[in-house]
């Protein structure tokens, strides 16, 4: 953007932002000296690459940070931006520091601390290796710092999500009465688990249009990247603050008031139910967090919003989105290691192609090719839960994750989806795995109707592949799970069946493992 000469930022500091650090409060640009300092922003194949994102994640990545520079450029900052096509440019970001440094005349770099542990090791080598010092500060656009959560889980044998959230509760004030719990509980989930009464339809969501910048973004990615999976034409992110601001102030107005009674449900063709379409924004930087919960308290103090669906939008974010970012932290790089269940197949080919007749994984994969977006439950209870009982190895299905979403980020995926969602990482974020037959998509979702399985039957063909699978993945861990103690009743109802029922459903969940084409690897 601004072309430098060397002799004007001569001694001063290069300023890396990255493409998930477009926030205005970010550390890296604390105190800027603007006669000397250099923001450096680059576009690079590494990061768009490392896996093959979604087309609509690269293109929402580059579209801010062309946003987020013009608006620093505005204000008088110097700001060094690199286009993906650039001539020279090196595809890394350690590559263009060290071009910057060169280019500059700058003495120093400050960054803040970045969100994934492969790049945070290469700066880590970076600064090891580099002729000039290299400031890295606290990355404090979360609520809870890395070290405040390593304080809390101490010696604790086990992280549970919600003491967690009560001690962030507390520290906050967020929906405290004096030192009680705004409604006498902390936890209103139970009020939050219907399925979607026949008839009732999600409400129209508005979307963004893409901007002038966002539509060049666009472009690039289609032209350089034609090949990553996932359509472009239905892109609706916000790429500045302001557009993220808006969506926020729909969904407070419009949907929050209903988001925790539907919070679970799933629709044949619905993707965004009543949830936020927030979690792009607050990843890259867009919105704040704890500023974002706030707004929804207001609501609630302001008799727009029930306490059930507030507390419940408020503990996503407060609750497991600080949390999981804790664990990521705290067990990386062990964590990303983490098999338990010994998973050992191949992701079936039809999480890519949608081509499926399962009706609840066609529809949620093509909201995915689609979107970049599928919410919590589609991703939990449909493809997680089908992997798990298929026993997808823990590396394709992160890969599969990391690839397809828009607001996919290494520390909030891999606990989701080692963690909450397939317990490979043995019980550090979830006491027990979500598993579910056909019974439960059945409950939360129109979708069964429209499938050419039966939900209602167990084995053969024709019954419901999740139903098939269910059992056969209890007896197949039952060493490692037996002995949970929220697993005791559907284990109870196994020994009950005896021995020879028992082998057929390792044999019927075998057959419909290969059958699904979830063969070894
Ligand atoms: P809403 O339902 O409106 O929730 C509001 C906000 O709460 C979200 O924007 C998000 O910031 C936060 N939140 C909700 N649930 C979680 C959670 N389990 N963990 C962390 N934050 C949460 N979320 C991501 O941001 N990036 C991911 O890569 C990601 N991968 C996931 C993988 C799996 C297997 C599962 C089960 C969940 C994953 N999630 C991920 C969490 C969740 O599904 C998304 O945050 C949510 O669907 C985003 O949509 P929304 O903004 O409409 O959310
Ligand atoms: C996700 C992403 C993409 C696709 N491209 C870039 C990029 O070109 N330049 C950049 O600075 N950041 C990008 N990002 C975000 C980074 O991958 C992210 O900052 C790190 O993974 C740390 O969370
Ligand atoms: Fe999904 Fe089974 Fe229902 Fe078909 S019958 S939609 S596979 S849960």
């Amino acid at each position: 953007m601004t072309s430098l000469a060397k002799d004007a930022a001569s001694g001063g500091a290069v300023r890396l932002v990255l493409g998930d650090q477009l926030s205005d409060s970010l550390t890296a640009l604390e105190g800027i000296d603007v006669a000397r300092d250099v923001v450096l922003m680059a576009e690079v194949r590494d990061e768009a690459t490392y896996v093959r994102h979604h087309k609509q994640k690269i293109a929402l990545i580059f579209a801010a940070m062309r946003n987020f520079a013009a608006r620093l450029s505005a204000k008088g900052v110097t700001v060094r931006y690199v286009r993906i096509d650039a001539p020279g440019n090196t595809r890394a970001i350690v590559g263009e520091i060290g071009r910057a440094l060169a280019q500059t005349g700058c003495a120093r770099v400050i960054m803040t601390a970045c969100g994934e542990w492969r790049l945070a090791e290469a700066l880590k080598a970076f600064a090891a290796a580099s002729p000039v010092p290299v400031e890295v500060r606290e990355d404090r656009r979360f609520i809870c710092s890395a070290g405040r959560f390593r304080t809390w889980a101490g010696d604790r044998r086990q992280l549970r999500m919600e003491y967690f959230y009560r001690e962030m509760r507390r520290e906050t004030g967020l929906l405290m009465s004096g030192t009680e719990p705004e409604g006498g509980r902390w936890n209103f989930d139970a009020e939050n688990r219907k399925g979607l009464p026949k008839g009732l339809r999600p409400p129209a969501r508005p979307r963004i249009t893409p901007n002038a910048t966002t539509r060049e973004a666009m472009a690039d990615v289609e032209r350089l990247f034609p090949d990553h999976f996932g359509d472009l034409e239905t892109f609706g992110w916000p790429t500045t603050a302001a557009e993220a601001e808006q969506v926020l102030d729909d969904f407070i107005t419009d949907i929050l008031p209903d988001f925790g009674e539907w919070q679970d449900a799933m629709a044949s063709g619905q993707p965004w139910m009543w949830h936020g379409l927030i979690s792009t924004s607050l990843n890259i930087g867009l919105l704040d967090p704890l500023e974002t919960c706030r707004r929804a308290e207001a609501a609630y103090r302001a008799g727009l919003a029930p306490l059930n669906a507030v507390e419940g939008f408020i503990r996503q974010i407060l609750g497991w989105r600080e949390f999981v970012r804790g664990v990521y932290w705290l067990k990386m790089p062990e964590y990303g290691l983490r098999n338990a269940l010994g998973a050992d197949r191949q992701l079936p080919w039809f999480f890519w192609s949608g081509q499926t007749d399962m009706a609840c994984v066609a529809d949620t994969v093509e909201t995915t090719r689609a979107t970049a977006y599928a919410h919590h439950i589609q991703r939990l209870m449909v493809t997680g839960n089908l992997a798990m009982l298929l026993g997808v190895h823990p590396d394709a299905l992160d890969d599969w994750y990391m690839t397809v979403y828009a607001d996919a980020f290494e520390w909030v995926e891999m606990p989701n989806t080692r963690g909450m969602a397939t317990f490979a990482d043995g019980g550090i974020v979830g006491s027990k795995p979500y598993a579910a037959s056909g019974a439960y998509i059945s409950r939360m979702s129109d979708y069964c109707g429209g499938c050419r399985y039966d939900v209602k039957a167990k084995s053969g063909d024709n019954a419901c592949p999740f139903n098939r699978l269910y059992w056969g993945f209890l007896e197949r861990n039952r060493a490692i799970l037996g002995g949970n103690a929220r697993l005791a009743m559907p284990y109870r109802t196994l020994d009950g069946f005896g021995e020879d029922r028992r082998r057929a459903l390792l044999a019927e969940a075998d057959a419909a493992r290969t059958a699904l084409g979830a063969v070894a690897r």
